[in-house]
């Protein structure tokens, strides 16, 4: 079944991964928010991915001292289940507008696991972007890589959720 799905899947149009449309502008932020690792009043793809980035999480590391904000789960070592726990938290735009309950899986950070999601890994896969790899465009356990265990996260959400 998989094979078929995976197959059926793959004729999709490629979609592009990577930042999000809100852009990388600077703003003060007051109010630091919680899992905006970038500082810049937003808590979206260019944070997740730079959690994803930072190391592998699948294996998991311990946080230098400049990485203990990804420690979500406060546990002193930066894995999944912070990539988890930012998803759990949803992202947050510039204008205030959320997202909320991410899973892994979702690539495009937009609520739902589908098949938008899958063709974005799938392009990955065929033509990897720059590293480091990113969650958006995939790497949904962050180990660096996108391959088959990407594609076993992303049916197991999209089937059950
Ligand atoms: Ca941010
Ligand atoms: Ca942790
Ligand atoms: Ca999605
Ligand atoms: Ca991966």
């Amino acid at each position: 079944m998989y094979r078929t799905i995976t197959l059926a899947l793959g004729i999709l149009v490629s979609i592009p991964c990577g930042s999000t449309a809100f852009g990388d502008t600077v703003l003060s932020a007051p109010n630091k928010l919680v899992g905006d690792f970038d500082s810049d009043g937003d808590r979206d793809a260019d944070d997740v991915n730079a959690l994803a980035g930072s190391g592998n999480l699948s294996t998991g590391y311990p946080p230098s001292p400049a990485q203990t904000k990804f420690d979500l789960d406060f546990n002193n070592w930066i894995d999944i289940f912070d990539l988890i726990a930012w998803l759990d938290m949803g992202t947050v735009d510039q204008n205030g507008v959320t997202v909320d309950d991410l899973i892994l899986g979702d690539a495009n950070l937009d609520g739902d696991v589908n098949r938008e999601d899958v063709s974005i890994l799938n392009s990955s896969i065929a033509s990897p972007p720059p590293l480091p790899a990113k969650y958006t465009c995939g790497d949904f356990n962050g180990d660096g890589l996108y391959d088959l265990r990407d594609h076993w996260i992303w049916l197991r959400a999209s089937l059950f959720n």
